[in-house]
């Protein structure tokens, strides 16, 4: 078997093979998608500025600006069944699966209604109910939970749920990231492995951790197709995206699907990244002028079937939802202190309580 490192639209034969799954969608899907871009945006560029006027009590912005047609692209054809894993740049996905914006607040503030009660960070988060995997910090370790997921999937005969996983560039260098890769080739897990290659791991350049500079090159040793994509085209992430679900559900197994794409912040709101000099500024604004949003708004003028009224940057209803979730979280309750030794393991005791 030979991985696929191409986009399909690349090749004359897959564009007459594949379907086109974006062609389904309607006027008021890609008008959500839009509304889910700018939810994305605006989540990144509040919790920024609360971050600069000290608002925020804990924790450092991992910010997704420029990521965002990979977040709503692959989240978008999820079903309730069907599980994720997202990591520290990946917010957003955590509500695009379920979860209330406020609850996602809750948890950036530390407060009694979030997940994990005020305990731990921010995406160190899950919610299994409505299929949301728990992360940590250990980069990679998420694939080796999710194959867990993907497997008992299998096992129980439950092959129309898919797990998508969420890795950076600079996770798939992990030897969790490659066991975890390996053994859903070997078992043909239902699973997705999202690859949000933003070129930088940190400081650390994606040459210095993918050495064929390529993540989809990866996939051929790990048995799955690897597929490339235009990482800043919404579309195109949600096609691919779509078509490896396809895949999952017929039981042909897992893909790996390397949208390629740019970190264009630093690698979180302490790392002032034009200042620091680890990259050219001429790259950053190379990409900056790239931005997803711009490039979806644009193709949907430009289709004919949408008024600029309709594409308002940004949609004023995205606005008040994002400001009333802030508001709703930091007027909830903060932790009681007495449930400060509850949710966690005591190694003393042996036990979880
Ligand atoms: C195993 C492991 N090594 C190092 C770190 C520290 N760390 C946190 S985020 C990060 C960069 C991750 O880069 P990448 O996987 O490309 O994701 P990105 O932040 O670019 O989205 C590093 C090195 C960690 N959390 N886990
Ligand atoms: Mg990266």
């Amino acid at each position: 078997m030979s991985a696929k490192l191409k986009n399909r639209a690349e090749t004359e034969e897959d564009q007459q093979a594949a379907p086109s799954y974006r062609d389904q969608l309607t006027k008021d899907d890609l008008l959500e998608m839009y509304r889910r871009m700018w939810l994305a945006r605006l989540f990144d560029e509040t919790l920024y500025d609360l971050k600069k006027k000290g608002r925020l009590r804990r924790g450092n912005v991992y910010g997704s600006r420029g990521q965002e047609a990979i977040l709503v692209g692959t989240t978008y054809p999820l079903r309730a069944h069907d599980f994720v894993s997202p990591i520290h740049r990946d917010m957003p996905a955590f509500h695009f699966k379920g979860m209330p914006l406020e609850q996602v607040m809750a948890q950036v503030w530390g407060k009694a209604t979030a997940p994990t009660r005020g305990k731990d960070s921010w995406s160190h988060m899950g919610d299994i109910s409505l299929g949301l995997i728990h992360s940590t910090s250990m980069l990679g370790s998420t694939v080796p939970v999710a194959c867990g997921a993907a497997w008992a999937l299998k096992l129980d005969g439950k092959g129309d749920s898919v797990v998508l996983t969420y890795n950076g560039e600079g996770a798939t260098a992990t030897g969790a990231f490659h066991e975890g890769a390996n053994f859903a080739g070997v078992h043909k897990l239902p699973l997705i492995l999202v690859i949000e290659n933003n070129q930088y791991a940190y400081s650390t350049p994606l040459e210095l951790n993918v050495p064929t500079g390529r993540v989809a090159d990866r996939a051929i040793g790990y048995g799955m197709p690897g597929i490339v994509v235009d990482g800043n085209d919404v579309l195109a992430v949600y096609d691919e995206t779509y078509h490896a679900f396809e895949r999952a559900r017929r039981g042909d197994g897992p893909t790996l699907i390397e949208c390629v794409t740019y970190r264009v912040q630093g690698h979180a709101d302490h790392d002032e990244t034009r200042a620091r000099q680890y990259r050219p500024v001429e790259e950053i604004e190379e990409w900056e002028a790239k931005d997803p949003l711009p490039r979806f708004r644009n193709y949907l003028l430009g289709t004919g079937n949408f008024s600029e009224a309709e594409l308002p940057e940004p949609p004023p209803e995205v606005v008040r939802q994002i400001h009333d979730a802030v508001e709703i979280a930091i007027n909830s309750p903060d932790p009681e202190p007495a449930t400060a030794m509850e949710d966690i393991y005591d190694e003393s005791a042996g036990v979880s309580r």
